[in-house]
């Protein structure tokens, strides 16, 4: 096994090309004939607006359990289907706290009030106006994960788990530009911002933040923002829990001090074993999963697979994935599928080789600030487990001598 450079079967990166190109050669011996019902007919006419495959088969997974009622749910990304570091608009991962309210864009109006020389409104025709910018981010529930807080690991596919986690190309206007048009008042600390839904989330903001990196979000991977993302408008604070990028925006107050508003001390706190409580903890932790093989998956053949996986961080770009197949004995350092960029998804992925033996895979990922993705203890050390945020320590995931992949706590 020459080729093998970690514990479990990993394979050096030129491994699954050599594996393939037997494969590959064989398929062109096979002659293509209009043999198949679709080749017989004309297709379908084109379409206003596109739809998947029918046989792609791909659906958010419903979380349930939200103590008020369907609206106040949650849907999580396929992770396992998809590839690349995009999440489509029609599966990126929902949380309403009140539902998905219909807005009318042209009754929608944005305000800028408290410690500003002016207080401004705008409409949304006014914010298409503004000169904008687009970046990839990842988006990413500060409850996501959290059932691996739980005593037992949960079946579950590695959306189900993880799945509160979307990339997308986002465009906005640079919060930045209407900051300054309004006139922030030196001594102003905190923006505190409002949605426009039943449940008005609110949630504030460091000004430093807000000045930097944040933006008044109006497209999605290129379309303007479907209702479920906060058509019209949405804050969109990079690298931080979901929560703070409010969506259905429909004003912001410029302030000293924090709103201390009820979704952030009543929920979205970080409580400690000892009781005290950890607030404004806004950065999402460096993380990674893998997202095949991955839950509920069977390896229906032995042979040479391809491990792949995303990894991202809060605090910057992702530097480095390590990938182990025997629970964190050895680990070998993944190749990046896509390009690492600050606050975005990154696809990593290395082969593997499975000829039947039992398996822990795992994935750990270092930012460029050097943080390094803890395991499920040190993750979970020192917090209470009752109503768990920020969960970012090690997935791992048990291979059968079957082929079952499963869940595990290691
Ligand atoms: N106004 C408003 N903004 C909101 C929410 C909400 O319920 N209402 N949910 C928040 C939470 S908890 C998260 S994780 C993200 C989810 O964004 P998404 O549904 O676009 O994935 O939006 C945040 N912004
Ligand atoms: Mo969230």
């Amino acid at each position: 096994m020459q080729d093998q450079i970690a514990g479990g079967g990993i394979l050096h990166r030129r491994s699954l090309l050599k594996a393939a190109g037997a494969g590959v050669a064989a398929g062109f011996l096979v002659p293509v004939r209009a043999t198949e019902d679709w080749m017989t007919h004309a297709g379908e006419v084109q379409s206003e607006y596109g739809s998947p495959s029918k046989f792609a088969r791909l659906k958010r997974e419903q979380i349930g359990g939200h103590t008020f009622g369907p609206e106040a749910g949650s849907s999580s990304s396929p992770l396992q289907d998809l590839n690349g570091t995009i999440t489509p608009n029609s599966l990126h991962f929902e949380r309403h706290h009140s539902g998905i309210p219909a807005i009318d864009p042209s009754k929608h109006k944005l305000t800028i009030f408290g410690d500003v020389a002016r207080t401004l409104q705008f409409n949304y025709e006014d914010l298409l106006s503004y000169p904008m910018e687009t970046h990839l981010y990842f988006l990413e529930c500060s409850g996501n994960s959290r059932r691996n807080s739980l005593a037992r690991p949960l079946d579950l596919s590695a959306g189900s788990l993880n799945g509160l986690l979307s990339g997308s190309e986002w465009t906005g206007v640079p919060l930045h530009y209407l900051l300054d048009e309004a006139g922030v008042k030196n001594e102003s600390r905190w923006i505190i911002a409002e949605g426009a839904d039943a449940a008005g989330l609110t949630r504030s903001v460091p000004i430093k933040m807000a000045l930097d990196n944040v933006m008044v979000a109006l497209y999605q991977n290129g379309e303007p923002l479907r209702p479920a993302q906060g058509y019209p408008m949405r804050l969109f604070v990079p690298g931080c829990e979901g929560n703070i990028s409010v969506k259905w925006l429909q004003s912001l107050k410029v302030q000293k001090t924090p709103g201390y508003t009820r979704d952030e001390t009543a929920k979205y706190t970080d409580l400690l074993e000892n009781g005290k409580a950890k607030m404004f903890s806004l950065k999402m932790g460096v993380k990674s999963v893998i997202t095949s093989p991955s839950g509920k998956m069977q390896l229906r053949r032995k042979g040479v697979y391809e491990i792949s996986g995303l990894a991202w961080s809060g605090n910057g770009a992702v530097r480095a994935v390590e990938v182990s197949a025997d629970g964190g004995k050895s680990w070998a350092e993944a190749i990046f599928q896509s390009e690492p960029r600050p606050l975005a998804l990154t696809r990593f992925r290395i082969p593997w080789r499975w000829h039947g033996q039992k398996a822990v895979l795992q994935s750990r990922a270092t930012d460029d600030k050097g943080n390094v993705q803890p395991s499920r203890d040190s993750a979970i050390a020192g917090y209470s487990l009752a109503g768990f945020y920020h969960y970012n320590g090690m997935q791992s995931w048990g291979v059968s001598e079957q082929g079952m992949v499963k869940n595990v706590f290691v």
